[in-house]
């Protein structure tokens, strides 16, 4: 099994598609191991982003991430990390096919509405800037039986 991060940035919360987005990631199979509601920081906004720093888009990304209240995600499954950036579609939602979150809700790439790791080794590194260890939770997840031979 593989965990990767994902968030519900401020425009997809305040649009009030939290729940939706948040349904179609359970459809897809995947284990919720941690979720909050927070206020991003422009400190961890600069951990997150660290990779962008300098690009002419990083000032606009961090006001956009801090502007108001995220979901933040910790999710499980086989090839979770793939899967999710799958279902989220092209980083400019103008291109993002339709089916994808990007594609059926959002418009532009500086208000893409979601988050995901872009490997295994981002994931683990972007889980530990938004969550303690003790916040993840291991349970039985009865779907797992149907959804993996
Ligand atoms: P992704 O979110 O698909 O992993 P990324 O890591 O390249 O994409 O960029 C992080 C975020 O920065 C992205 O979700 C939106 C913003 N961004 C990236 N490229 C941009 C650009 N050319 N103009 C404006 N915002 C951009
Ligand atoms: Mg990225």
């Amino acid at each position: 099994m593989e965990r990767t991060f994902a968030m519900i940035k401020p425009d997809g919360v305040q649009r009030g598609l939290a729940g939706e987005i948040i349904a179609r990631y359970e459809r897809k199979g995947l284990r919720i191991v941690g979720m909050k509601i927070m206020q991003v920081t422009e400190e961890i906004a600069n951990a997150h982003y660290a990779e962008h720093v300098g690009k002419p888009f990083f000032k606009g990304l961090v006001e956009y991430i801090t502007a108001a209240p995220v979901v933040a995600l910790v999710l499980e499954g086989a090839n979770a990390v793939a899967e999710v950036r799958k279902m989220n579609g092209a980083t400019n939602p103008a291109n993002a096919d339709m089916g994808t979150i990007r594609g059926d809700y959002a418009q532009e790439v500086g208000r893409n509405i979601v988050h995901g790791s872009d490997s295994v080794e981002s994931a683990e590194r972007e889980i530990a800037i938004y969550f303690k260890p003790e916040e993840l939770l291991s349970y039985d997840y009865l779907p797992n039986k149907w959804l993996y031979e």
